[in-house]
């Protein structure tokens, strides 16, 4: 049976073969870090209410794909302690915003900034990975640079991507790209996404739709709770 998400600009996926076999969900950085008080983003001064607005659909995705059988992964950008996987111009530049020149493995308030272990790296109690749960720990932006993310997926034979998480301009439109280029069909959660700029979130929408769907489409996840239902 065909199966498709009433999505932009093209009902997805582009042959109708959607089924928990072939299609995951994977939830990006939904860190303390990047949408928690004291965290790296709200150290910037940024409002995390709009890095926080993905939260309560996402549960609700989250919780129907499970019930559904459909495999959820999370990501979670950070840093060895010792940062040796810390490039020096990531680190220089994350101390360029705010007032205080601490930066990405610094102290801050929830600990070592995007520093593995630390409390601001842990992904939100509300959205924590389920037992058994694949978990990609990753020193960039996309999922699939320096991670095991690709050996993982094609091991399970999946096809089609599910992306949600923050920030949408810079780690899911990253990992998305990555993810197009090595052939994954891919649809990008309009409500379960957030940038620290309303205006990039809604400029990351708009880059997808060109050409025909030049990374994949984007949807709500009422259309994918429809599909699935
Ligand atoms: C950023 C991310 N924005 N998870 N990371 O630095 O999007």
């Amino acid at each position: 049976m065909e199966r498709f998400v009433d999505a932009h600009p093209y009902a997805w996926p582009y042959n109708g073969d959607l089924h928990p076999g072939n299609t995951a969900l994977v939830v990006i950085d939904m860190q303390t870090d990047f949408c928690g008080e004291g965290g790296y983003v709200d150290k910037m001064g940024y409002d995390i209410s709009l890095t926080r607005a993905p939260i309560e659909p996402l549960k609700r995705l989250m919780a129907a794909m499970r019930a559904a059988g459909y495999p959820v992964m999370h990501t979670r950008e950070g840093h060895r302690p010792d940062l040796s996987d810390l490039p020096a111009n990531k680190r220089w530049r994350s101390r360029q915003i705010g007032t205080d020149g601490v930066g990405i493995g610094d102290d801050g308030p929830c600990g070592r900034i995007l520093v593995r272990g630390e409390p601001g790296w842990e992904i939100i109690p509300e959205l924590a990975p389920l037992p058994g749960e694949v978990v990609i720990d990753k020193p960039g932006k996309g999922s699939f640079c320096a991670t095991d993310l690709e050996l993982i997926l094609r091991t399970r034979g999946i096809e089609n991507l599910l992306l949600a998480g923050i920030t949408t301009d810079v780690c899911v439109h990253t990992t998305m790209r990555e993810a197009n280029d090595r052939g994954f069909e891919c649809l990008l959660l309009s409500d379960c996404t957030a940038a620290t700029d309303r205006g990039n979130h809604e400029a990351a929408l708009k880059m997808i739709t060109m050409q025909g769907g030049v990374f994949g489409v984007h949807a709500p996840s009422l259309a994918v709770l429809e599909a699935i239902a």
